[in-house]
């Protein structure tokens, strides 16, 4: 969500803080700003609404040098996106915050402020931070005890930055529920909400747990842990390839995103395959006596981690015969849950900041799980780190709002724990474990062959040029596969578009059907085929314009009305992984024909680390 970059150096780092944030801006980007303490000693900022290009415009007509400084890119949660309620946020002309999160308390301490005489200038919850921080200072006029004092009264998410005019020696971080990081240079340190900001500067890393306060200065950092004890946290060396936050040749980093697939889905199964098995181990050293308990399998996670969470459903009941449910983790976290006995707990994110997914994680803790199992693209997140069991997705970042290589990634670690959990348990025939195994070898080569249809695809884009409304359909396991194709299409191109199995479509959303409605539809080779087709011919009754993504063995061929894209043929188990590649390419080729911010949607951010 939220961007913060801070540092603290003997150079002017002005050009780092903006730098910082270009790099964060993926995650939320309504407006953006800067403070700096200038060589007199005076803080100053700028803010502007929209991209951090806006703000870098205003710095190189009214330039703003400094050596102490703190930055931000913001998604709004209270108060409207406009330059007053960017941050950073001032109490005086001396005292300067960025927050990342949500303060639910806000309104009580905004009144007591009121009452101490502080005036407010914007609508944000962030604001009543830096007056309270204001108002302990003048009792504790040190900085960072100043600080643990005031974090002490807040209630919620935040990972902060401080600077103060008065105490110019040191840049202060809190980390409680909102990421941050802290950049190691040579006599020159940084702060950021993601080390991705921080790659041009240095490549050593010390990230903060919860509950952690740090002063950073010049030459050293001091971190105090959530009981007020000093800690040393470690100091880890990253070694990614910073090419990662560089779109290439590519117009787009979701399409280039789509075009890494093969690569990282290789990535993922590598070291994690044996000659005709799953290496169990792959999930930890305790998974296999775990894994050999577990009799339920409770999947919590949101948006598209949600829709792989439906897939696995599938998998996890046919394959290895484990009762399983999805659920969305907003609703689950506020729920009164009935545990079955012997339920492993597994959370799907890609960030691992989730906000929801995190809390649902927490309640889960307290309500008797067996065990709670990561699926996570980042190592060192609070949900991998909170979990007994992770398996990292490993598909490096990824920068486009709308997930692509996250959601096939995280489809096959779920492939991997589902034949894992079969085989430890026994419910898994041994002889389609190894031809699962082997599919799965070759599934980067059947993914590179998808994606060799881009152009075929980007042609079926057309279609939509015109159009406000589309459906999916998809039945078994393909379901949560048409849901996913519609929620790309809506996050991407702002059409509306709605996912049913399609054996539903004749319940009520057939009403809606009629020559302004695509009806995009994903085919394997399955027993689920001939009935498929039925529905396929129920749309084409109505006069329904259908595009079909079907199996080359499939028999299905083009007619009036009725577009049929063929697909490499694929064991029926993995075809999920398969049939999304088309649905990305199209919701990306009808969002570039329509013109709209393909990387960075209205209205959404990455990393949805607040509820
Ligand atoms: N609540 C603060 C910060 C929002 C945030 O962290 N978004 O990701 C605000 O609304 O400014």
């Amino acid at each position: 969500m939220c961007g913060i970059v801070g540092a603290v150096a003997e150079r002017s780092i002005t050009a780092v803080l903006v730098e910082g944030l270009k790099r964060l801006e993926y995650r939320g980007y309504d407006s953006a700003g800067v403070a700096l303490l200038d060589d007199q000693g005076v803080l100053q900022r700028r803010r502007r609404v929209g991209k951090v290009s806006e703000l870098e415009t205003a710095l190189s007509s009214e330039p703003l040098p400094g050596r102490l400084g703190i930055a931000h890119t913001r998604w709004a949660t209270h108060g409207a996106p406009s330059e007053r309620n960017a941050h950073p946020h001032f109490s005086g002309s001396d005292l300067a915050v960025v927050h990342n999160g949500i303060i639910e308390n806000h309104e009580q301490l905004r009144e007591q402020l009121k009452g101490l005489g502080y005036v407010f200038s914007s609508d944000t919850d962030t604001e009543v931070i830096v007056h309270l921080l204001d108002h302990k200072l003048k009792s504790q006029p040190d900085l960072t005890a100043a600080l643990k004092e005031a974090v002490k009264e807040l209630h919620g998410a935040y990972g902060l930055a401080v600077i103060s005019a008065k105490q110019p020696d040191r840049l202060l971080a809190a980390r409680s529920g909102s990421p941050l990081v802290i950049g190691l240079g040579l006599g020159e340190n940084f702060l950021a909400s993601d080390q991705l900001a921080l790659r041009q500067v240095t490549d050593r890393f010390m990230y903060l747990e919860e509950g952690d306060i740090a002063e950073i200065r010049r030459d050293s950092v001091q971190v105090w842990a959530a009981d007020g004890q000093p800690v040393v946290r470690e100091t880890v060396q990253y070694h990614e390839g910073a090419e990662a936050a560089d779109k290439g040749a590519y117009r787009h980093f979701m399409l280039k995103e789509i075009h890494e697939q093969p690569k990282v889905v290789q990535r993922t199964l590598e070291g994690r395959l044996g000659s005709d098995h799953v290496l169990v181990q792959a999930f930890g050293p305790l998974a296999a006596e775990l894994f050999a308990k577990v009799r339920n399998v409770q999947i919590v996670a949101c948006g598209t981690s949600y829709h792989a969470g439906m897939v696995a459903r599938y998998w996890l009941e046919e394959l290895a015969g484990i009762p399983c449910q999805v659920e969305v983790a907003s609703e689950f976290r506020y729920r009164k849950v009935v545990v079955q006995p012997d339920t492993l707990f597994v959370s799907i994110s890609q960030s691992g900041e989730t906000a929801d997914t995190l809390a649902a994680l927490r309640n889960g803790k307290e309500l008797g799980y067996l065990a709670s199992l990561a699926i996570c693209n980042v190592g060192i997140s609070s949900l991998v780190r909170e979990s007994d069991l992770c398996l990292l997705t490993l598909a490096g970042p990824e920068i486009g709002v709308a997930s692509t290589k996250a959601f096939t990634t995280q489809l096959v670690a779920l492939m991997l724990l589902t034949l894992s959990l079969g085989q430890v348990r026994g419910t898994l025939d041994k002889a389609l474990e190894a031809e699962l195994v082997d599919e799965l070898r070759r599934l980067p080569t059947r993914l590179g062959e998808a994606l060799a249809m881009d152009s075929v695809v980007d042609k079926i884009s057309e279609l939509f040029a015109e159009k406000h409304h589309s459906l999916f359909l998809g039945r078994g396991a393909q379901y949560p596969v048409a849901m996913e194709g519609a929620l790309k299409l809506k996050e991407i191109s702002y059409i509306h578009a709605e996912a049913y199995p399609a054996g539903e479509l004749k319940h009520g959303p057939l009403a809606l059907v009629d020559s302004d409605m695509p009806v995009v539809t994903v085919a394997p080779n399955n027993e689920l085929l001939e009935k498929l087709k039925s529905n396929l011919q129920e749309v084409r009754a109505r006069g329904g314009e259908l595009i079909v993504f079907a199996d080359e063995q499939a028999g299905m061929r083009n007619g009036e009305g009725t577009h049929v894209v063929n697909m490499p043929h694929i064991h029926d188990a993995l075809a999920p992984i398969l049939y999304t590649i088309p649905l990305q390419l199209l919701s990306y080729y009808v969002a570039v024909l329509k013109g709209t911010d393909v990387d960075q949607p209205r209205n959404l951010a990455k990393s949805v680390t607040v509820e």
